[in-house]
């Protein structure tokens, strides 16, 4: 089903006509006016590649580890939401294809499939994405979930107080089909029928709202996973995060479904990078579609990527086939960048290689 596809946007052609209307607007929309939507695509557009010549790149290595964890390109799967709303195997798809591409896929709290049965279905890495419900026995409760089921870490989602408005979904009235549930919750209805966006009105009534950096010290305190945060933008809260006990950072802007004019995450990763200054490690998201915007974002500091939308892409394309053939598109593209670029290998990639696009 994916012959014919050579690139994410192929892939992204091919989704929009297997989805509905609703569940294509649902995971391609962005906040308000969209305008960081269509700025973290600009931002990769502003560098440009200059290449070293007459490197020896006849062997070229894409592995690298994070936090621990082997995998075989930096290039992870994002933590999103209802994956069985793209194909009816969901999530247990989107995990297989990743264990096969030999990498990390990140299963978001509002996962179609119980996290256990995800975990049972993959020998690849996992992450678990979390977000804080207001009865905060069912968080620990998650939390415990994840750590038993083998689960490597947990990726606290920060950017979330309240759901960004996607005026899409309101005018939809976005909802899950009948069948569909968020398998890992108890009181887990967003169904489609009633006017405006029902992951709005289930997240105004669950989501904890309140979460603030005691709650990372109180996460810490309940696992002994290591803690990533995810959707940091700013040096000081990368700071904050770091003495936090945060193990990582993910620079995200929820791949901008969250705040509106929320700045583009390439621009701002070199400043997290710095503010970090190599005590943890730094993932950015947003934006990615070329395998030249993962050698741009490696050359400004990250330490990998992670897909959110290219995957889901390949999952409502094809299924799990779909989803293996993004991430191996990608990882593709990247080596062909890293050759053409006189990149053997991950670390010679470094921020000399990037300049500016001319005006
Ligand atoms: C306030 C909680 O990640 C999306 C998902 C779900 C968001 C829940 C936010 O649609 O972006």
């Amino acid at each position: 089903a994916s012959s014919g596809l050579f690139t994410v946007r192929d892939f992204e052609r091919a989704a929009r006509a297997a989805l509905s209307a609703m569940a294509y607007d649902y995971y391609r929309s962005g906040a308000d006016a969209e305008r960081t939507l269509r700025e973290n695509l600009r931002a990769y557009r502003r560098w440009q590649i200059h290449s070293r010549v007459l490197v020896d790149v006849s062997r070229l290595t894409l592995e690298t580890e994070i936090l621990g964890a082997p995998v075989s390109m930096p290039i992870l799967v994002a933590p999103t939401a209802y994956h069985k709303l793209a194909h009816p195997e969901g999530e247990l798809a989107t995990a297989r294809a990743a264990a096969r591409a030999g990498t990390i896929f990140t299963v978001s709290t509002l996962a179609t499939t119980s996290l256990e049965d995800i975990a049972r279905a993959s020998n690849g890495p996992l992450w678990f994405q979390l977000y804080v419900h207001k009865d905060r026995e069912l968080t620990r409760s998650l939390v415990e979930r994840a750590e038993a089921a083998g689960y490597r870490a947990i990726v606290l989602t920060v950017d979330t107080p309240v759901l960004g408005r996607r005026l899409r979904d309101v005018r939809n009235g976005f909802g899950l089909p009948n069948g569909l549930v968020m398998a890992n919750l108890v009181d887990a209805k967003v169904a489609a029928g009633a006017s405006g966006s029902a992951l709005h009105r289930y997240i105004a009534s669950r989501h904890d709202a309140s979460l603030s950096w005691r709650d990372v010290e109180w996460l810490r305190g309940i696992t002994r996973l290591p803690l990533l945060l995810k959707g940091i933008v700013r040096p000081d809260d990368t700071m904050l995060a770091v003495d936090a006990g945060a193990a990582g950072i993910i620079v995200s802007n929820h791949g901008a479904r969250q705040l509106d004019s929320a700045p583009a995450t390439l621009d701002v990763l070199p400043r997290v990078v710095e503010a970090a200054a190599g005590r943890v490690p730094v993932l950015v998201d947003g934006g990615v579609r070329w395998g030249t915007d993962v050698l741009k974002a490696l050359a400004l500091g990250a330490n990998a990527v992670l897909l959110g939308r290219p995957v889901l892409w390949g999952l409502a394309a094809a299924g799990e086939a779909g989803v293996l053939r993004v991430l191996d598109i990608l990882r593709d593209e990247l080596a062909t960048a890293m050759a053409l670029a006189g990149c053997p290998s991950l670390v010679s990639i470094d921020r000399a290689l990037l300049e500016r696009r001319p005006r």
